[in-house]
């Protein structure tokens, strides 16, 4: 009664708005900042209760709208494994959300407890970080009232300001025990990414200079704190790092832009950064957890995007070849999959898979291209949208510890491949453990940007967004690859995908905003505008 009274208290400091509903979705909840207080209040309460159910095991918090306005929010989940919080219990925190008074939330608070079997009497132990958002710190407020609403039983530590990824970092390390996973802090995450680096590349540097457009968001801060760990194997040049700057967050910059455009922000394009020809660039989002690569084609100039799909192929292919050298024989052989989504450009489908690497497609959102991944021995995941990172299952891991080399080569390989297990972020895609993951490849394989961007050549692809009245009605099947509802709009998108040549097409409704999405390639430019516009039409 004493705890009941306490979150009563001060869930009346934080009432939901009238005529909002909220649903946790594929980035948790996220919508303008200003609706979210009582959301980050519920949220707190139903993180304790999952991790006094799961005895005391450490859960994270993140608050971040990742590449969403500056006055977007939102706020997600990290299950002890460090991985998204499990979906069943998606809609528990949806059921919190959208109750309507203190007093109902009080009823399903306590429903919920007694449904999920949580022993109150259980410790609890949550972490808990926001981005540069201005809107950050009240929200992070209205979450502590929360927490403080349980007493000291909760023990509770605030990372502060910093990126998605090293929030994962430190709820997995700090629920690893046994500290093989390394330490659970900033710190700790940039030791042991910057040491696995300097084993990896150490005697290849100094490598070319690479400019990273931070969004303006937190990815600078983790930048400037990566780098002076790195010394001087790399030289970075961090543009776009104005995180206190009104409104600068992701606009005309960021991951998103460039990939949305195919185009470089602005601020990269009128500096000049990328004129010298072979130079590189990236671009990180709003909370670091996605990146691309792009540069200048080195005759004509123009833009040239190296994306999730070119990422996932140099580093599966990389992979396959370093186990080959490692000479790891029979049953013990690790194997390289790849996992991509419907967006991955069918060009890279077919390089890979033309190359016997097997590739799954499964529906958009990481936490789909996370599960799939655990699936292989080294499993390769990147979204198109530069989402993505490389697991190592416990048995790869466990065949390379053990592996006995038959040579100096296959030693070399197989203490390389543990360093990139090291230096790949195993919780969660990471753009700063992936900017290294690109840099260590391209100096292993000898490759400047043009290299690599030379294994295939992408489809021209076109995505649409349309404003429907209800995109409920559109449900989508075999990967988001085709629609079973409304009836019959499947044969017609597959007699638009006939009539040009590879063409290919598919609509999904959008988990994070209210509309659908048309995706279209095909083998020329102009094809791809005439099937973009079909389906458009035959959606609207
Ligand atoms: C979310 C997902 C991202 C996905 C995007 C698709 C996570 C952490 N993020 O941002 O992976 O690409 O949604 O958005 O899972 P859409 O459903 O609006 O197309
Ligand atoms: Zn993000």
């Amino acid at each position: 009664a004493v705890l009941l009274n306490a979150i009563a208290d001060g869930a009346n400091e934080y009432p939901k708005p009238e005529q909002v509903t909220y649903t946790y979705g594929t980035a948790g909840f996220r919508t303008l900042a200003i609706k979210l207080p009582s959301v980050l209040f519920r949220v707190a309460l139903l993180a304790v209760l999952r991790s006094k159910r799961l005895e005391g095991a450490t859960i994270g918090v993140m608050v971040t709208a990742s590449h969403n306005p500056e006055p977007d929010n939102g706020v997600k989940l990290v299950d002890p494994s460090g991985e998204m919080l499990d979906p069943n219990w998606e809609h528990h925190a949806t059921a919190l959300a959208n109750c309507p008074t203190t007093e109902s939330l009080i009823s399903t608070f306590t429903t919920l407890v007694s449904h999920l079997r949580v022993d109150l009497h259980q410790p609890a132990s949550i972490v808990y970080a926001r981005d540069t958002r201005p809107s950050g710190p009240d929200l992070i407020h209205a979450l502590e009232a929360g927490f403080k609403a349980f007493g000291a039983s909760v023990k509770v530590v605030d990372v502060g300001v910093t990126t998605t990824p090293v929030l994962h970092h430190v709820v997995k390390a700090t629920n690893d025990k046994s500290g093989a996973y390394g330490k659970p802090t900033v710190e700790g995450y940039m030791e042991k990414m910057s040491s696995a680096f300097k084993t990896l590349v150490g005697n290849k540097g100094p490598l070319a200079p690479l400019y990273v457009d931070c969004a303006n968001g937190v990815g600078a801060n983790a930048l400037t704190e990566l780098t002076k760990y790195l010394g001087d194997i790399i030289t970075i040049h961090p543009i776009n790092t104005a995180t206190s700057t009104p409104g600068a967050l992701n606009s005309q910059c960021g991951a998103d832009f460039v990939k949305t455009r195919q185009a470089l922000p602005p601020s990269v394009q009128s500096a000049g950064y990328l004129s010298k020809p072979g130079t590189r660039g990236c671009s990180y989002d709003g909370d670091a957890d996605r990146i691309v690569y792009y540069y200048l084609h080195e005759n004509k100039g123009t833009f040239r995007l190296l994306d999730g799909d070119k990422v996932a192929v140099m580093v599966a292919m990389f992979f396959g070849d370093l186990i080959a050298k490692a000479k790891l024989e029979g049953d013990s052989k690790v194997k390289v999959g790849v996992v991509q989504t419907a967006y991955a450009n069918g060009s890279s489908t077919k390089y890979l898979t033309s190359r016997n690497i097997p590739v799954t497609c499964v529906s958009t959102g990481v936490k789909h291209l996370h599960h799939a991944a655990q699936r292989y021995d080294i499993g390769v995941y990147f979204e198109a949208n530069g989402h993505g990172t490389v697991l190592f299952s416990p048995r790869a891991l466990q065949t390379l510890q053990e592996a006995k080399p038959t040579s100096p080569d296959s030693a070399n390989a197989i203490k390389h491949l543990l360093a990139f297990s090291d230096l790949i972020n195993q919780a969660v895609g990471d753009a700063l453990s992936d900017m290294l993951l690109v840099e260590a490849v391209l100096a292993h394989r000898g490759w400047g940007a043009s290299d690599w961007d030379a294994g295939y050549e992408d489809l021209p692809n076109r995505l649409v967004k349309v404003e429907v009245p209800d995109r409920s009605i559109f449900v989508a099947t075999d990967a988001e690859r085709k629609l079973v509802h409304p009836a019959g709009l499947q044969e017609e998108i597959e007699k638009a995908m006939a009539k040009v040549e590879m063409g290919r097409s598919f609509v999904r409704p959008s988990g994070t905003e209210d509309c659908v999405r048309v995706y279209a390639e095909a083998k020329s430019q102009v094809d791809v505008e005439t099937l973009a516009k079909i389906v458009v039409d035959l959606v609207e």
